[in-house]
């Protein structure tokens, strides 16, 4: 092997032996380089004749190229190289499992308001739904609650800045204003009728919701859920309410054995009034009474205020509250693990 080709071969063994760009670099340096093994070999042209100058340089040129070509061979593999391992670094698992989106699923006081909807809706009842916002008329006034009554004030009711006797000023405590104002409507919409000495279709509905009261320990919320009821015609009876309460009762609870109980009690928007108390025959709650919503015959004051005549219209409402209802329904002990928003207990309601 001559001179030149062990030069070429040594070359391509030390750029081989690089590992790194800057390992090649220097390794290039060797050859290439300013006082490199080629340059050298072109400085020792100046003592050669013309003809030796021509035929000698071209062979170092050609050594020269065959080592800028192994140079340029050795960079590209290490690029190649480098960008494999950045690829291999940076690769994704496409076959790796996504994590899904969570499924959402109805608050248990949700699905407690959608099956006392349900089975009111089942027996001819309206859903009237309205604001939480309401004036002192709707809240109180109209419900013959008397201007001294501990329940306005303001220990017991959140008040709003700004409004006024008729505005909204306040939370309502309870939805029976929502009830007043479809009973209202419903009264303006047959004004015709009753004008005419005609009776009017029924008024049959229930009016669930959001209500607010200023209470707060383990079973008082000071946002809590209400449902009401109101059924009003010219001849519907207390014993009318216990056949629709019992019904009720009985469906919600998926008992047929359950016994209900009416205790005298006071309100002031109904007059008689009764305390509702259930008493489960079997399962863990067997034998107690538990009370679960207020009612009664609506006073004819109310009545009145629905733009009726008491002489000639008769009713009854109720009240209860859908909250307690799931606490019983699902045997929850606090009240406050509904609001408190834990996913691991309201998940298991799905
Ligand atoms: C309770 C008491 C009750 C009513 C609510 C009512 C509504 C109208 C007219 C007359 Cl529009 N009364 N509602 C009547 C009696 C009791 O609820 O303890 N609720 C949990």
């Amino acid at each position: 092997m001559n001179e030149l080709d062990a030069l070429v071969d040594s070359a391509r063994q030390g750029f081989e032996q690089a590992a790194t760009p800057a390992d090649l670099e220097n390794a290039k340096a060797v050859f290439l380089g300013k006082s490199g093994r080629i340059t050298e070999l072109m400085k020792g042209l100046a003592s050669l004749s013309i003809d030796e100058k021509k035929a000698r340089g071209a062979v170092i040129n050609q050594a020269k190229q065959a080592i800028e070509a192994a140079l340029n061979a050795r960079r590209q593999a290490l690029a190649d190289a480098e960008l494999d391992a950045q690829l291999k670094a940076e690769a994704l698992d496409v076959t790796l499992a996504g994590r899904q989106p969570g499924q959402g699923g109805l608050h248990p006081v949700s699905l407690t308001l959608e099956r006392i909807e349900g089975i009111f809706g089942s027996m001819g009842f309206d859903v009237a739904q309205g604001p939480e916002i309401e004036s002192d008329w709707f809240n109180f006034t109209a419900l013959n609650t008397p201007e001294d009554h501990p329940a306005r004030s303001m220990h017991d009711t959140f008040y709003v800045e700004g409004g006024t006797a008729t505005a909204p000023n306040l939370l309502r405590t309870h939805t029976s204003p929502m009830q007043i104002r479809h009973a209202v409507q419903h009264v303006n919409a047959h004004r015709a009728l009753l004008d005419a000495g005609e009776t009017m279709p029924e008024i049959r509905v229930i009016a669930p919701g959001r209500t607010y009261r200023v209470d707060s320990d383990a079973t008082h919320s000071p946002m809590f859920h209400q449902c009401e009821g109101l059924w009003i015609g010219a001849n519907v009876s207390f014993k009318d309410l216990k056949v629709v309460f019992t019904d009720f009762c009985r469906t919600f609870f998926e008992s047929d054995d359950l016994v209900l109980r009416f205790r005298p009690s006071f309100f002031p928007f109904t007059e008689p009034s009764a305390e509702i108390d259930i008493q489960f025959q079997s399962g863990p709650l067997a034998g107690r009474w538990l009370e679960v919503a207020g009612s009664g015959q609506v006073h004819p004051n109310v009545v009145r205020n629905m733009g009726l005549d008491p002489e000639k219209y008769i009713g009854f409402a109720f009240g209860m509250g859908p909250d307690r209802l799931t606490m019983l329904r699902y045997g929850v002990n606090d009240l406050r693990l509904f609001f408190d928003g834990d996913i691991r207990f309201l998940s298991q309601f799905q």
